[in-house]
């Protein structure tokens, strides 16, 4: 018999083996990791289609390849479908990943040592945003900027005084681990005034936005880049949005700049995302997962953590464990063993080193996707405060672990 032909379970049992613990893991636990979601079925089958097969260097019309036709329906339809979603003038679907979305637009309008500003990831930027050890850190001149001390918003005034000061090229906008509503008008100004582009990097907000639930930087931004798997809730991927003008040049940085042939199986399955992300049933979706972060952090609050901030406009909110005298890491391991995923997450003007940082950073979208509402939130807010609050202790953990299977059975994954 043909090999290719085998299951996967007869050809590499290692492998299904591995495949099968993950989907328990996932449907037996809380996951509760700010930029992860449960992506439809759909999206599974085109990600595990034929188009995996397929090399299409190049873009719909014009590849270097034969035998595109179909790549070039699903490709266009990725585009128009992600065009009036977003109201972009043009898109880019091929991005791998956002990390390779944010390089596609340096790659377009940087040169090696021009200067940008980033948010500090330390305040909830993120790693290509500049920081010292990424690509964008060590090819571009960054210049830092973050949020106040007192209020821990984005400080727009210190912002636009850097942007006079140093004159960027560009302002890269976007957070990994900001809670709060971003004010785009306000720094399109400060780019305007002092010659720069503004790209935003929406990544963790792209499905409140397509919902309408937090304002679009496409009227300000030239360059808006994004994943798709977060609260978009598609393939784990990429693209990039630009005004017309800038459509050629960043074609070419995609390909052949940067990539060569693009994962047109992903593309299929961005189609599809972009598809249900216009939908009535995807807006109300989105406003269940703010009211559901809302509700966990009012909740957490009420029992004395101190939350970022004070709260969230978004679908995550950071907690800070260590005002408390635990940090990031020991809340992260302490609610694993309960079955709740979260991550360790740096806290702004965090006095603790990344590994061991003051704060978790905890988002909803997940969770919402199974169908959770604000009374299982109250419920999980009440087990995140009981673990954090005897940290180390195995009875609570275990406790905590049987109602988050007895919850979890009651929301079923696929
Ligand atoms: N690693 C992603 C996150 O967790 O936010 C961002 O790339």
């Amino acid at each position: 018999m043909n090999r290719i032909h085998t299951s996967l379970e007869e050809l590499d049992p290692q492998v299904h083996a591995a495949i099968k613990n993950e989907e328990r893991r996932q449907s037996k636990g809380l996951e509760l990791i700010a930029s992860e979601n449960f992506t439809y079925r759909a999206v599974l089958e085109a990600t595990g289609s034929v188009f995996t097969n397929k090399y299409a260097e190049g873009y719909p019309g014009r590849r270097y390849y034969g035998g595109c036709e179909f790549v070039d329906v699903v490709e266009n339809l990725a585009i128009e479908r992600a065009k009036k979603l977003f109201g972009a003038e043009h898109v880019n679907v091929q991005p791998h990943s956002g990390s390779q979305a944010n390089m596609a637009v340096y790659l377009t309008v940087l040169k090696p040592g021009d200067t940008v500003l980033g948010m500090n990831l330390s305040h909830g930027g993120h790693l290509t945003h500049g920081h010292p050890l990424n690509f964008s850190g060590k090819y571009y001149r960054i210049v830092p900027y973050g949020v106040r001390k007192d209020s821990e918003v984005i400080d727009y005034d210190e912002l636009a005084r850097l942007a006079r000061e140093h004159k960027p090229k560009l302002i890269i906008v976007g957070a990994s681990a900001y809670p709060r509503t971003i004010d785009f008008d306000r720094i399109s100004k400060a780019a305007k005034e002092n010659g720069a582009l503004m790209m935003v990097d929406i990544a963790h907000i792209a499905g409140l936005i397509a919902a309408g639930v937090h304002p679009s930087p496409v009227p300000y931004a030239e360059f808006v880049t994004s994943t798709t798997h977060k609260t978009l809730r598609g393939p784990r991927s990429g693209l990039v949005m630009c005004r017309e003008q800038f459509a050629k040049d960043l074609n070419r940085s995609v390909f052949p700049e940067m990539q060569g042939g693009p994962l047109v199986h992903v593309i299929a399955a961005k189609a599809v995302c972009f598809k249900e992300a216009a939908t009535e049933e995807f807006g109300n979706y989105i406003r269940q997962v703010v009211r559901n972060a809302k509700t966990l952090a009012a909740r957490i609050a009420s029992r004395n953590f101190r939350i970022v901030s004070g709260g969230t406009d978004t679908h995550l909110m950071l907690l800070d464990v260590f005002s408390k005298g635990i940090n990031g890491q020991q809340a992260e391991q302490a609610l694993d063993k309960a079955g709740i995923t979260v991550n360790k997450n740096a806290i702004p003007f965090d006095q603790n080193p990344p590994l061991t940082p003051s704060g978790i950073r905890i988002g909803t979208p997940a969770l919402t996707t199974r169908g959770m509402k604000e009374a299982e939130m109250e419920a999980i807010g009440d087990w995140i405060v009981d673990v954090l609050d005897h940290i180390g202790d195995e009875t609570v953990q275990k406790r905590v672990r049987r109602e988050v299977e007895t919850l979890c059975e009651r929301f079923p994954l696929y």
